[in-house]
């Protein structure tokens, strides 16, 4: 049954009964059958980090991206190439690459990445860009990465042009890869961020709905883009839809846990790690899975939620009631449980270094502390 059908309290059953089975990240590794965790590539070259993997056909990914950003105007050209500083943890790119290597080499054992599929890698990471600075100017949020957002810097108007701006340059380089399979793949992204931060503005009375609605917007928001990136680097390397399906539900399971994580260190981490103010969720009036979870501790916290924290003091006494809860815990797990299916799904391949890779960068994503 797929967690979005579950009523809540089955899936908090569920997750209960998964902590039992599923102790650390690292032990369902070792029980995926036929998956090899040396670390080893075919040429005896061993591995220890996919990002160092993954980078070695992304050399130069900015410096290309900004090519892409070419533009008559100075003003827009700074603030488009703004976020484009290598501060940024470039997940999406990195994912995009290794599961392009690792697609060909399912296919026919062909260890090289193709230009399309590289240029995948930047659409992905400019569609991410663009979004971010969109969602600053929704938000009205003042720091990013440890600097100040771009509407912090030029003004709201000047910003929503500036996205739209990395936005089309993106389109533009999607046209002309010239595949139509790969353009509706990824337009299908665009309308998914946007009905996500639409979904995100709206809140649900029902305690069963609220949750449906949280994954939606999760998947909407954050996991689509990983999924169909994945699956668009499939369909260029590769003409088998088992294999589309299985890059795409591998970007599914990790996008899902990524934002899940995501909202767990809203709660855990300091402002300076993550270069942005924490309890920033619980300010924009967003109940995250770890409030979720924490309402089933603390009925008190369903007038919180419907009034969006907005009363004085909501923020705080909400931030205290998940960390005195296991709202935590729970997502963490829930996490868990997405990255299990991932690896599930990418262990469907032939092994390759880079499909390990991407075993291991699941468990990067639960461990992750920015
Ligand atoms: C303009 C395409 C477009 C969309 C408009 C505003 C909006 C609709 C959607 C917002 C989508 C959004 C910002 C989702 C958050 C995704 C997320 C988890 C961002 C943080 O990703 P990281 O941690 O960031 O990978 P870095 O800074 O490392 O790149």
């Amino acid at each position: 049954i797929s967690i979005l059908q579950m009523s809540y309290f089955n899936l908090v059953k569920s997750i209960t009964s998964a902590f039992r089975n599923v102790c650390s990240v690292s032990r369902f590794h070792h029980t995926t059958p036929g998956v090899c965790c040396c670390g080893k590539t075919q040429s005896g070259e061993k591995y220890t980090d996919p990002f160092k993997l993954g980078w070695r056909d992304l050399k130069g990914l900015y410096e290309d991206i900004k090519k892409e950003l070419l533009t008559s105007t100075a003003e827009l050209k700074e603030m488009s190439e703004y976020y484009f500083d290598g501060k940024g943890k470039a997940f999406r790119p990195v994912i995009v690459v290794l599961m392009a290597r690792a697609c060909n080499i399912h296919h026919n054992n062909s260890r090289d990445v193709q230009a399309s599929q590289r240029a995948i890698a930047l659409i992905a990471e400019m569609i991410h860009t663009a979004s971010l600075v969109h969602d600053d100017v929704i938000d009205d949020a003042t720091s990013r990465r440890g600097k100040h957002t771009v509407n912090k810097i030029w003004g709201e108007k000047k910003a929503v042009l500036a996205g739209d701006l990395i936005l089309s340059a993106a389109s533009i380089a999607l046209a002309r890869i010239g595949n139509t399979t790969v353009i509706s793949i990824l337009t299908q992204v665009i309308e998914d961020l946007v009905r996500g931060e639409f979904l995100q503005l709206g809140s649900k009375e029902d305690e069963n709905e609220r949750f449906a609605h949280y994954l939606e917007k999760t998947f909407k928001k954050t996991a689509s883009l990983i999924a169909n990136s994945c699956k668009a680097v499939s369909v260029l390397g590769c003409p088998d839809p088992a294999v589309h399906e299985i890059a795409y539900q591998y970007g599914r399971n990790v996008g899902i846990a990524f934002q899940l994580v995501d909202d767990v260190l809203d709660f855990t981490s300091g402002s300076e790690e993550m270069g942005k103010p924490t309890s920033a969720d619980l300010k924009l009036g967003l109940a995250t899975g770890p409030v979720l979870f924490a309402c089933r501790q603390f009925p008190d916290m369903n007038a919180m939620i419907m009034r969006r924290f907005s009363s004085p003091g909501d923020v705080d006494r909400a931030r205290q009631y998940v960390l005195q809860s296991d709202g935590v815990q729970q997502t963490t797990y829930l996490a868990q449980q997405y990255c299990h299916r991932a690896v599930r799904e990418i262990s469907k391949l032939r092994p390759s270094p880079e499909r390990d890779a991407l075993i291991q960068l699941s468990e990067i994503v639960l461990t992750r502390e920015k």
